[in-house]
């Protein structure tokens, strides 16, 4: 197993659109295996194969407090939504940023296991916020897209200067 690299906003590889997963392999065992990792030692509650570079739409997810129950959606759709409500959100990739977003309290949810099989099932409470919230990096979004762009542009800023005090750039040769 290993710990991916997760990127961070304005990463512009956040914007791609995952595509569906047509071979479930070891491949892809491996990938859900280092992504469980990596979200368990962030740590975090869910996590979307965009968020680690890689393209196959796969989410991992564990809401349990002695995260022990892990949860790896393929290929994930949601087929119904019911109510809605605002709850206040964070993401693994724009770190130490918290907002309300409103989402639907209840859905219905399709995908598949790592082995390629339907399932369907239920989900509300925390599971749902984070499944939605899953969903939208597998096609580019990030929770703050909806925020004003003022906002967006402070938060963009801040984890600009972040980055640059993490890794600061070389100093220039003198000629
Ligand atoms: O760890 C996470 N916590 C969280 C809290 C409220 C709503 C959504 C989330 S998901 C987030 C991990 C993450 O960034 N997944 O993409
Ligand atoms: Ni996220």
């Amino acid at each position: 197993m290993a710990i991916l690299n997760i990127l961070h906003f304005p990463d512009p590889r956040l914007r791609n659109k995952a595509q569906v997963v047509k071979s479930f392999d070891d491949n892809l065992r491996k990938l859900a295996a280092d992504m469980l990792e990596t979200m368990y030692q962030a740590p975090g509650v869910g996590l979307a194969s965009t968020q680690v570079n890689d393209l196959r739409r796969l989410v991992v997810i564990d809401v349990s407090e002695s995260h022990d129950d892990p949860l790896c959606l393929v290929n994930p759709e949601i087929l119904e939504k019911h109510g809605e409500h605002k709850m206040e959100e964070g993401c693994l990739s724009v770190p130490g940023v918290y907002e309300p977003v409103t989402r639907a309290t209840d859905i219905k949810v399709r995908a598949q296991n790592l082995e390629g099989e339907t399932i369907e099932f239920e989900a509300d409470d925390l599971l749902a916020v984070c499944i939605q919230h899953e969903l939208d990096h597998l096609d580019g979004k990030l929770f703050i897209d909806n925020l004003s762009n003022l906002k967006r542009q402070r938060i963009r800023k801040k984890l600009e200067k972040e980055e640059r005090q993490a890794q600061p750039e070389p100093i220039g040769q003198a000629l």
